[in-house]
């Protein structure tokens, strides 16, 4: 596979190229592609160099597979011509993930939709990915009412200023600040911008896309998403009322039988999912799990993933991976006159 990464010099970029190398993805040749800023910039993969090339320039080399992580505005304009060019786009911003005409993937629960026609296949949102991956086999089982959630996010879905902005702060170091107030010793209620409804793009996110994913509208989500001084995952605190009663035990059983998941829940050892530990992995962890005592059929859990990995990097390969496994890369390359 001729396999371009957009955005390559950024912080999701920089963990795409190490779960490409881990995961061993059937790469023979590799485009990397950043803004004119990094245009001949060196980075290093699979201990070879490669030089940045440009939007331009990986578009006219042909690739069979773009994955793209280089913000919206560059996909909305980018990834269509890529696209037309015969690449299957898998895009990690938002720009296509609620268009109807585009697939909003989590492999595990819904790669099953793709066909070779697919040419840009959206990745949801980190915070969503996790969540929706635990309550997808509760779903199954239980049918969810209503979800409310409550999201403790790592300065790095922010981006690189956003880590650069804690580590000056925890330095004492003056520095150029990616949020509104510091970060360290805080917690900021605002993750992303605010939308005309009081709610903010982050919490919109949580709300809308795991309907499209699970495709059904009969279940609503409420979302609070915080972002707070830590870097290696986001966790989340996710209160779920389902029509039917559950049993705690087989709660815990769904999870652990669910690819992708690991159930941490020992209270007797201080067991339970944390940031510092899901940082580097790609499972979603899970624990904290009880029943909620204040109403019938409702489950109350704390959900942890790197949100680099799985909330990013790690959920694109695995869809690459099912578009090659199934031969979905189309061959449509323009006939070159
Ligand atoms: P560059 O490093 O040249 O700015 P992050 O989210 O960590 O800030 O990374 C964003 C990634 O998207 C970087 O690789 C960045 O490249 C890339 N990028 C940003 N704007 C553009 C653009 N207009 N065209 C191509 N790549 C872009
Ligand atoms: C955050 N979830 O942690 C964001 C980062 O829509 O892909 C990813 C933004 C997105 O702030």
């Amino acid at each position: 596979m001729k396999v371009a990464v957009v955005g390559a010099t950024g912080m999701v970029g920089e963990v795409m190229l190490k779960i490409l190398t881990e995961r061993n993805f059937p790469i023979t040749d590799l485009l990397l592609v950043a803004s004119e800023r990094s245009v001949g910039k060196k980075l290093i993969f699979k201990d070879k160099e490669h030089t940045v090339i440009s939007l331009a320039d990986a578009v006219a080399a042909l690739p069979d597979i773009a994955i793209f992580s280089a913000g919206g505005d560059t996909s909305l304009e980018w990834a269509p011509k890529f696209a037309e060019a015969g690449a299957t786009v898998i895009d990690n911003s938002s720009a296509w993930r609620m268009d109807s005409t585009k697939k909003l993937v989590v492999p595990e629960i819904n790669a099953n939709q793709l066909t070779a026609d697919d040419k840009i296949i959206a990745n949801p949102n980190c915070s969503t990915i996790q969540m929706v991956l635990a309550l997808h086999p509760l779903h199954k089982k239980y049918q969810m009412k209503r979800v409310v959630v409550s999201t403790y996010q790592s300065v790095s879905g922010t981006g690189v200023k956003a880590v650069q902005q804690l580590e000056n702060e925890i330095a004492g170091i003056q520095g150029e600040m990616a949020y509104p107030y510091p970060i360290g010793k805080n917690a900021l209620p605002h993750c992303d911008v605010f939308l005309e409804n009081g709610y903010t793009k982050e919490e919109m996110k949580l709300a809308r896309e795991p309907q499209k994913i699970l495709d059904d509208r009969t279940f609503s989500v409420s979302a609070t998403a915080v972002r707070i001084p830590t870097a290696g995952g986001h966790s989340e605190a996710v209160n779920v009322e389902f029509h039917n009663d559950f049993d705690l035990s087989e709660v815990r059983k769904l999870l652990s039988e669910t690819p992708g998941i690991t159930v941490q829940d020992n209270p007797d050892t201080n067991t339970y999912p944390m940031p510092m530990y899901a940082h580097g992995k790609d499972d979603v962890f899970v624990g904290r799990i009880r029943r909620d005592e204040t109403q019938p059929n409702t489950l109350n859990m704390w959900v942890v993933s790197d949100n680099l990995r799985k909330g990013a990097a790690t959920n694109a390969v695995q869809i690459a991976e099912y578009l090659v496994e199934n031969n979905l890369i189309k061959n449509n390359k323009p006939a070159i006159s």
